[in-house]
């Protein structure tokens, strides 16, 4: 029911570097046609880097890991595709409908093939007010169970970015900056929430995957890598772009996962297409650092 598809399976027989892509952000996270350009610009940035691309969603009645460029296109077009995170993985394989999976169902499927790193966006987190809605990301917990390296800037910018640190600390995740001391904001470099521990390399980011896993510990590690200067915006900004668009999907009262695909629409239109442009090229970024990190991994195998 997991299907890896041959050229990644071949690549992993030959030890070579994988990394596996999510493909909720495609579908659900990113208007078209940009969401194809992010696949696209993705997919290059790991190749670029010798790395082999495995995007993976639920086609078909199966986990497919290593989507073809076609299928790509149709979770792009978006039409009938249902968002897959861990507890969705069972149901849509038996009924056969199309899911684009979340970084939880990602890194789960990814775990299972012998994919060790994933690039992302932003994980998902505990939701602003979570405490009582509960609304936490299965993200968080599949990340402490697995072990896969997740490559993202931070969380969500629509989230309770406080919070979510907390739960990643129960859990057990190792959240490290990728070459930065703080908590990346998403579309901006900083949240002002401090990290206590920083990779520099993607040698250093290797070698603390290794020592997660000769310690025994089950999990992954998120690298937070912070989104491209060039782009990346100011953070009293990005903050009242959220909160204006956080209070509007309040007084719809929408809740679960219907939220984080309403936020982003005004962000986008609000900030004239500049949390668009930062989200491309982080995407991109997270894909290279991956791809990086994959290739010292194996390296290291
Ligand atoms: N970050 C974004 N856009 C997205 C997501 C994250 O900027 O679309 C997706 C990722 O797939 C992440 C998921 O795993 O949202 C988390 O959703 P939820 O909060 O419903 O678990
Ligand atoms: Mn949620």
């Amino acid at each position: 029911m997991i299907d890896v598809r041959p050229e990644v399976a071949k690549a992993l027989d030959l030890g070579a570097a994988v990394v596996a892509l999510e493909s909720t952000v495609i579908s659900h996270g990113l208007p078209s046609p940009r969401n194809l350009e992010a696949a696209e610009r993705m997919e290059a940035a790991v190749r670029e880097e010798g790395a082999l691309p495995a995007m993976v969603a639920v086609l078909r009645g199966s986990v497919v890991i290593g989507v073809s460029a076609e299928e790509i296109t149709s979770l792009a077009e978006g039409a009938g595709i249902a968002k897959a995170t861990t507890r969705d993985l069972a149901a849509l394989t038996a009924s056969g409908s199309a899911g684009a999976t979340t970084v939880a169902a990602t890194a789960f499927a990814a775990g299972r093939a012998g994919i060790h790193v994933m690039a992302t966006g932003g994980i998902g987190g505990v939701h602003r007010g979570g405490e009582r809605s509960m609304d936490i990301s299965a993200d968080l917990a599949e990340i402490g169970r697995t072990p896969v390296a997740v490559v993202c800037s931070g969380a969500k910018a629509v989230l309770d970015l406080s919070l979510t640190l907390e739960a990643l600390e129960t859990l057990g995740v190792p959240v490290v900056g990728y070459g930065t001391g703080s908590f990346p904001a998403f579309y901006a470099r900083s949240s002002g929430l401090g990290l206590e521990h920083r990779v520099d390399s993607p040698e250093e980011a290797a070698a603390l995957i290794a020592r997660q896993r000769r310690l025994g510990l089950p999990g992954g590690v998120l690298f937070c890598n912070p989104p491209p200067a060039e782009t990346a915006m100011d953070p009293a900004e990005v903050e009242a772009l959220v909160s204006s668009a956080v209070r509007a999907a309040e007084e719809k009262g929408l809740r679960g996962k219907e939220v984080t695909p309403f936020l982003l629409d005004p962000l986008a239109t609000e900030s004239a297409g500049r949390t668009l442009a930062v989200n491309l090229a982080l995407l991109e970024d997270n894909a290279r650092v991956a791809a990086r990190i994959a290739a010292s991994t194996s390296s290291m195998d």
